[in-house]
């Protein structure tokens, strides 16, 4: 009987144990009690955080955008004058307004289009109306698409230039290949055009061999930074420097050969699936969506920990003042949804 009691007191310890902290298993240095504010619920596979004054502008992967203001979402579609592909990882994904939003009431985007049995990713300018988005131009077209890795951030660098990241699109040895959008960070003028200072004549790419990068930020400096899916692991945070090779698929991880850059840090065996960064005072803050963390990097010392913990799948996120904004991304076919998800949520940085 004694044992009995034992036994049911041994189980009844381990069943606490389990249920208290479910979602830290394994992961890294934390913060037991992450101070985050739902700031607004129910967003369907949000991709990029955009922000004018107190206005949120979030795409979302089926073709709309979230604009939300003091936690009210207002929902509009996009009129696009290709079919929106539904392919897994594709559709509305990029996002960035223009830099006279407010008075034009245009933003650029990226989406993965189906024609005639062929997937390809274009960059168009979209005119906010009063009920919709419109298509009115395209800057990039036929940025060819596979089954996976679409890339796809857009944002206006320091300089005015529009950064567009590509992911190889599963045809690897495109990284490599000059002639080829796959597998690149792009750098436009906000017409499209090239401009000066871009590595190679008459071509958009700014740098080559990524896999499928989908984070781009710039410190105070200038210097920009970008997250890129890894293959079975080995995610990797780059400094992107113009006409420099970041190795893809010669080598990856902590590997080398003359010629290539390497990553400043990179996941190890570790799947993070980092995918939007931001920079704030020294830090990179790195949203993860098989990581299922916002990971905070100290660009100086090289250490990393998780800011952000059991929310899930993150996509993107977004720092102002010393807020840091991140979506949620566990209705995108490969999280678990709670109730109210996705979210767009706060934290303090500070
Ligand atoms: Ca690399």
């Amino acid at each position: 009987m004694r044992l009995w009691i034992v036994f049911l007191s041994v189980f009844l310890v381990l069943l606490a144990a389990c249920q208290e902290k479910p979602s830290e298993e394994g992961s890294g240095p934390l913060k037991k009690d992450v101070p985050t504010t739902r700031l607004a619920a129910d967003l369907h596979t949000p991709w990029s955080i955009t922000k004018e004054g107190d206005t949120f502008y979030i795409s979302e992967r089926s073709g709309s955008v979230a604009e939300i203001k003091d936690g009210v979402v207002t929902r509009k579609q996009l009129e696009l004058k290709e079919k929106l592909s539904t392919q897994p990882e594709s559709g509305f994904l990029g996002f960035e307004l223009f830099p006279d939003f407010r008075q034009s009431q245009k933003a650029y985007g990226y989406y993965t289009y189906d024609r005639d049995g062929i997937s390809a990713n274009r960059v168009v300018v979209l005119q906010k109306q009063q009920e919709k988005w419109q298509e009115q131009e395209t800057l990039l077209d036929r940025i060819p698409s596979g089954q996976f890795h679409h890339g796809g951030r857009l944002k206006l660098g320091p300089d005015g230039c529009l950064y567009i990241t590509t992911g190889d699109a599963l045809q690897e040895e495109r990284a490599q290949d000059r002639g080829s959008l796959n597998g690149k960070i792009l750098r436009v003028d906000l017409a499209g055009g090239i401009p000066a200072g871009n590595p190679f004549p008459h071509s958009s790419i700014y740098s080559y061999g990524h896999r499928n990068p989908q984070g781009l930020a710039w410190d105070g400096q200038g210097n920009l930074y970008s997250s890129e899916h890894g293959s079975a692991a080995h995610d990797e945070i780059n400094i992107i420097q113009a006409g420099k090779n970041y190795g893809w698929p010669l080598i990856s991880g902590s590997e080398q050969s003359p010629g290539l850059q390497r990553p400043i840090i990179h996941s190890g065996e570790e799947t993070w699936a980092p995918a939007g960064v931001a920079y704030h005072q020294g830090f990179l803050y790195i949203a993860s969506l098989r990581g299922e963390s916002v990971k905070q990097y100290e660009i100086r010392t090289g250490k990393w920990k998780d800011a952000v913990k059991g929310k899930g799948r993150i996509r993107d996120v977004y720092i102002e003042g010393n807020t840091l904004y991140f979506i949620t991304n566990n209705t995108d076919g490969r999280g678990t949804p709670a109730p109210g998800d996705d979210g767009l949520f706060s934290l303090d940085i500070q």
